[in-house]
């Protein structure tokens, strides 16, 4: 398999350079945490690694090197696209350097035939109540399969450390395989004709989402492969990666660590927020009958605010500008939906919403984050139903925290164990640091 030998060969240089590092620099200083960094959720303390994506506050995201403008203009299209195959950008984000044609529609390929569904899977979803939330149908389905790990059932035969990551991969990519055909799968048990839609053959991973889920123009199969690049990765500390990589670090499989992950996702201060976007644009429209004027946005904006409800899609805990995720579905949907009276408003609440965060004096950054638009594309092409929409962010989010967990057993990274200590302590720490020296 193409990707299993491209992976073996950049595996020596890397354990070379952390072996390098870990011997010759393992106590040199990186960072010094304080108190209110201990209580404000460890914001912006350095205590990860990855070589996956980097976040600059000012810049955004950045996949192993690339902004994003520059992955959609090198990675491969499909014939009839302009967005790239999404299994190019998981190359990329696996070997760390841009796939060929052919390495591209070689992983296309492995999640082809990787793609079936165990029909349990269905049962189980299936059983669940109806009104149960897509995101808890999402985690279950996959927590569900973590009986075909491959991981699991290596480590209970005996392997080396230096073997972990090849069924690492192996169940990395059997897992993403499924992932456009469970959520959809979830999206017709939800509000279709509960039919599961079996993927085609002749359409690549992001288009056969498209397809499955009732949408399978051009414009719509684009815009699936450039939401799921988009919500890739976004480096090691958000909620959903960290909550992957924590489970994964005791060496439990990518099944019971993604099912972490997605359970973070949930949470309305991260993936939920696309959702809750949705449901504030279309509460925006049916308050005012249409597009409001910007002193009505305004006004509405601080009744949100004093009602002590956040903004959602807007703020950030690293980014200090606005977000590049943001800005490439932003200029898709100009180019694709002017007219959209959903869009419209968007784009008001772009241009209000700062202002009134700045006022306020709260939010470190007033500008718009990924979830500020996302959904109201999937309004625009048909997927109204806004609480499927974390759904989607998993599906992406997926196959960063899955490259970056095979990273995590290909270099040896052990259980993660901060450490904890007692306000008693962090208010001793806190006398002698004012006592003069
Ligand atoms: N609306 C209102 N208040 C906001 C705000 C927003 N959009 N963003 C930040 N604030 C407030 C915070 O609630 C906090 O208030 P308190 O001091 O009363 O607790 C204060 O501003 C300072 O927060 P911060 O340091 O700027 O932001 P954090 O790092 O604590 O939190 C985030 C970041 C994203 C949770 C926050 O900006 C937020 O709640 N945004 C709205 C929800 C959202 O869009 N989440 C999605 C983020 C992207 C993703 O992960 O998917």
């Amino acid at each position: 398999m193409g990707i299993v030998t491209d992976f073996a060969a950049e595996l020596p240089n890397w354990r070379e350079r952390v072996s390098k590092l870990l011997q010759e620099s393992s106590t040199v200083k990186v960072d010094e945490v304080t108190i209110g960094q201990v209580y404000g959720g460890m914001r912006g303390v350095k205590g990860l690694v990855t070589d996956i994506s980097y976040v600059d506050p000012g810049e955004g995201i950045r996949f192993r090197g690339y902004t994003i403008p520059e992955l959609l203009e090198i990675l491969p299209k499909p014939d009839d696209g302009k967005m790239p195959f999404v299994g190019g950008l998981y190359y990329l984000l696996l070997i760390g350097k841009v796939p060929s044609d052919v390495q591209a529609l070689d992983i296309e390929n492995e999640w082809k035939n990787r793609s079936e569904v165990p029909s349990f899977v269905f049962d189980v979803l299936k059983s669940m109540p109806r009104d149960a939330h897509p995101m808890m149908l999402f985690s279950t389905a996959i927590l569900s399969l973590q009986n075909e790990s491959v991981f699991t059932r290596r480590y209970q035969e005996g392997m080396t450390r230096e073997q972990y990551w090849e069924p690492m991969l192996e169940d990395s990519l059997n897992l993403t395989a499924k992932l456009p055909s469970i959520a959809a799968f979830i999206y017709s048990l939800k509000y279709k004709s509960g039919e599961y839609v079996q993927p085609r053959e002749d359409l690549d991973w992001g288009a056969n989402f498209a397809y499955m889920v009732g949408n399978p123009s051009d414009e719509y199969k684009d815009l699936a492969r450039l939401y799921f690049i988009l919500h890739s990765d976004h480096e090691s500390g958000n909620a959903s990666a960290h909550a992957t990589h924590l489970a994964a670090s005791t060496l439990s499989d990518i099944y019971y660590a993604l099912s972490a992950g997605l359970n973070s996702l949930a949470g309305p201060l991260h993936g939920l927020a696309n959702q809750e976007t949705l449901r504030w644009l279309l509460g925006i429209y049916q308050e005012f009958k249409g597009v409001p004027t910007k002193e009505q946005l305004r006004q509405f904006t601080w009744e949100r605010l004093n009602s002590g409800q956040v903004i959602p899609g807007y703020g950030h805990a690293v980014l200090r500008k606005p977000d590049p995720r943001f800005t490439a579905q932003f200029e898709y949907a100009q180019e694709h939906m002017p007219d959209d009276e959903i869009f419209q408003i968007a784009k008001l609440v772009f241009e209000v919403v700062p202002q009134v965060l700045i006022e306020q004096g709260k939010a470190k950054n007033p500008a718009p984050n990924v979830d500020a638009i996302s959904g109201t594309l999937q309004h625009h092409y048909g997927v109204k139903e806004f609480d499927f929409y974390t759904v989607m962010f998993g599906v992406g989010r997926a196959l960063g925290v899955s490259a970056n967990a095979i990273w995590s057993r290909a270099l040896g990274q052990p259980l993660e164990r901060p450490k904890s200590l007692t306000t008693a302590m962090l208010e001793e720490i806190a006398k002698k640091a004012q006592q003069p020296a």
